[in-house]
């Protein structure tokens, strides 16, 4: 290897002398102290006295090696927010001011914590995990203007940060409407940014099939497809369609490229595939899964099936192979530690009706439809086990006797989790009231369509995802954290989802982040509209403008 001693004192002159102007700029002004504006709020914000880092063209990042991935991640989101290239290396060839991503076993008092310390010197930023290193990140990335700046100034602070709840998601319904990988990717840094750490993929629903699968073929020929689509609202009258062919589905080499994406930002991707009921767009490809296989199914063009129209599976061999070879397949190229096999709203009707269900019940032991639920889930869950995956299934699986390790995702109540936490499961809550960003942010007549129901922005800041009669059961450990769902039935395209999750999603990462002695509605406001608002706008984003004039209804 090749050393020029000569450029590394050139450079070292460069810098100094670009330091010294730079100094120079800032010596008059005081601290803007952005770390008392960080969203969601740190846990301990110490602002220290003194010269801040100079942040310049050319200032390196340094990184422990299972840091090498967020060390780039931080240099390009540094380029993109402020035009300044930084360098990335293990080893710092100067002692000109750096930045530090520094894997620190020490810092595991709490899962995903962080310490950021600023100086003249140093930014330091210490973790012992990647979400660790990466919540820093977002905090840093808050401490920097967006705005192309030759010099900036990063003021002097101490930072020492960790999450309330361990589970921080927001889920995506690509059936109902399907948007192009570049928007799954925003959404996950928009994820990343929020500091929450799981992405609920909703990748099958009545309405299609959204992912290349190899062991069934027609579940894309056929399932990814449909002939046409509601225009306006389901329950409108008369229903007015639009006669298009829609669909379409992600390959496995989009689904990879998601994951990397995913995992550099810290970001567990977790798939669903909703069985055993909201299943039209499988039977249609696959009649013989169905309760009558001599039906010709159509992958479905509205919303709101249950009860309505047949979209279960039928229990018989076929489809307990099916379900195998599916979950399996999922299982290999996804590496969360969850799979999401759904579970709701499944409909009883059509196995009622159906005369080889009904047997297959009378010859298992199955005194129920319900009980039939239960068997679908437990078989599934067997099949996910025997690749070690967990399981989460809508609240609807507890219907049954269920085993305890799986998790529930209660879309429910208050009253629905301490049921689930009383039987002994583990609970992520996202309660349609107020985690359900298909519902209205206003009572607006002019707002733009939503499926019902009215969760503004105050409403979603103020919930506690943690139960007072849980937390007082002794019972808070069975909270494992809580996500927004975003059905999205009413966004035809990610204009009107950027509309429909910000700024509520801002609220989200706060109540599951900060402490709750932390949160002040009032204070979040003037942060969001001082800095938060212009993220969007850099993200390029929309947003729902009105968001202070609705106040949450009293409960
Ligand atoms: C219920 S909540 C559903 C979805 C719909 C949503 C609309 C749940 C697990 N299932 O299939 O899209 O309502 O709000």
């Amino acid at each position: 290897m090749q050393q020029c001693y000569l450029c590394g004192m050139k450079q070292r002159f460069q810098q100094l002398f670009l330091l010294s102007i730079f100094q120079g700029a800032f010596s008059f002004l005081s601290h803007a102290q952005l770390a008392l504006q960080i969203t969601p709020k740190p846990v301990l914000v110490e602002i220290k006295e003194g010269a801040g880092f100079p942040l310049v063209a050319g200032t390196a990042i340094q990184h422990s090696p299972t840091f090498k991935e967020q060390a780039i991640y931080l240099s390009e989101e540094i380029m993109r927010q402020t035009a300044l290239a930084t360098t990335v290396s293990e080893k710092t060839k100067h002692d000109a001011p750096t930045i530090l991503l520094v894997e620190d076993v020490a810092q595991n008092k709490f899962p995903e914590m962080y310490l950021l310390t600023v100086t003249e010197k140093r930014i330091e930023l210490r973790a012992a995990s990647v979400r660790g290193i990466i919540n820093g990140i977002q905090t840093l990335l808050q401490l920097m203007p967006i705005q192309s700046k030759t010099a900036i100034n990063i003021e002097p602070v101490s930072i020492t940060d960790y999450p309330r709840f361990a589970y921080r998601g927001m889920h995506l319904d690509v059936a109902r409407h399907l948007f192009p990988v570049a928007y799954i990717k925003k959404y996950i840094d928009y994820i990343s940014f929020h500091k929450l750490n799981s992405f609920h993929w909703h990748l099958t629903d009545d309405q299609g099939w959204r992912i290349e699968m190899l062991s069934y073929p027609k579940l894309n020929s056929i399932g990814s497809y449909r002939d046409s689509t509601l225009i306006g609202h389901f329950k409108d009258s008369p229903i007015v369609y639009q006669q298009q062919r829609y669909g379409g589905y992600y390959t496995r080499k989009e689904v990879k490229e998601v994951l990397a994406y995913a995992a550099i930002r810290g970001i567990e991707v977790i798939p669903e595939i909703d069985i055993p009921g909201h299943s039209r767009a499988t039977i249609t490809a696959y009649p013989e899964l169905s309760t009558d296989p001599t039906e010709k199914w159509g992958v479905a063009a509205t919303w709101g099936m249950y009860n309505r129209q047949n979209n279960v599976l039928a229990p018989n061999t076929a489809t307990f192979v099916f379900l195998r070879t599916i979950f399996h397949e999922i299982a290999d190229l996804f590496p969360s530690t969850y799979i999401h096999l759904g579970g709701d709203e499944c409909s009883k009707l059509w196995w009622k009706k159906s005369a080889s269900t009904q047997a297959f019940m009378k010859a298992n032991g199955l005194k129920d439809e319900v009980a039939l639920q239960t068997y679908f889930i437990e078989q599934v869950s067997s099949y996910l086990k025997e690749k070690n995956k967990k399981v989460i299934g809508w609240h609807e699986i507890m219907q049954g006797n269920l085993a305890k390790s799986t998790i529930v995702m209660n879309w429910a109540n208050d009253a629905k989790a301490v049921e689930a936490t009383n039987k002994g499961f583990k609970v992520i809550m996202s309660p349609s009231k107020p985690y359900y960003f298909d519902s209205y942010q206003s009572k607006d007549k002019n707002d733009s369509l939503a499926i019902h129901g009215y969760n503004p922005l105050e409403a979603v800041y103020q919930y506690d995802p943690l139960p007072a009669s849980i937390r007082k059961a002794g019972l808070s450990a069975n909270i494992l954290g809580a996500q927004a769902n975003v059905w999205t039935e009413y966004m035809e395209h990610p204009t009107k989802v950027d509309y429909m999750i910000f700024p509520r999603m801002t609220a989200l990462s706060e109540s599951l982040w900060s402490q709750p002695e932390q949160k002040n509605y009032n204070d979040f406001l003037n942060r969001l509209k001082k800095y938060i608002i212009s993220r969007y706008q850099y993200w390029n984003s929309s947003w729902f403008k009105d968001f202070e004039k609705w106040k949450a209804d009293p409960s």
